[in-house]
């Protein structure tokens, strides 16, 4: 009976066994190639950092001080992205360094024409900004692939 059986076709277990060996082939295309989107993205977000931290350095030599955003809520990161532009905007030598951010994480998205952009991650989220006096370094974060503030994914810049 067995033998006839797979003389003339196949059976629906053996069909189940090819889909399931395809849907978990394509899962791990699919993760790899959201890994590698990410990767990029990091490394996209660590250029963005390094070029950030060159504007705060020059807004330092220039004023004394980095600019202040004591207060530590990543609720507010929006207002404290726009800070940070309009702070580094200020100073010629941190403006022009600005200039060199990649266009796209540059954007007004939130209030009017007259407010500054707010500087955003490659995930599309905005980047929050926190320096208190005493610090030795502003640190800005990234909420990372997921999106969300507060979770392990996030990216500092320290
Ligand atoms: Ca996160």
């Amino acid at each position: 009976m067995k033998r006839y059986k797979y003389k003339y076709g196949i059976t629906l277990v053996e069909i189940l066994v090819v889909v399931a060996i395809i849907a978990i082939l394509a899962t791990m295309v699919i993760g790899i190639a959201s890994r590698i989107k990410d990767q990029s993205k990091e490394r996209g977000l660590e250029s963005t950092f390094t070029l950030l931290e060159s504007a705060l350095q020059e807004y330092c030599e220039s004023t004394g001080k980095f600019p202040e955003q004591p207060e530590k809520n990543v609720a507010n990161a929006l207002i404290h992205s726009e800070y940070l532009y309009r702070e580094l905007n200020l100073i010629p030598e941190s403006r022009e360094i600005l200039g060199r951010i990649t266009e796209s994480l540059i954007k007004n998205e939130y209030g009017t024409i007259d407010t500054p952009p707010e500087i955003y991650d490659p995930w599309g989220m905005v980047m929050d900004y926190i320096y208190v006096a005493g610090d030795n370094f502003p640190d800005m974060l990234s909420a990372g692939p997921d999106k969300i503030f507060g979770t392990a994914d996030d990216i500092s810049n320290k």
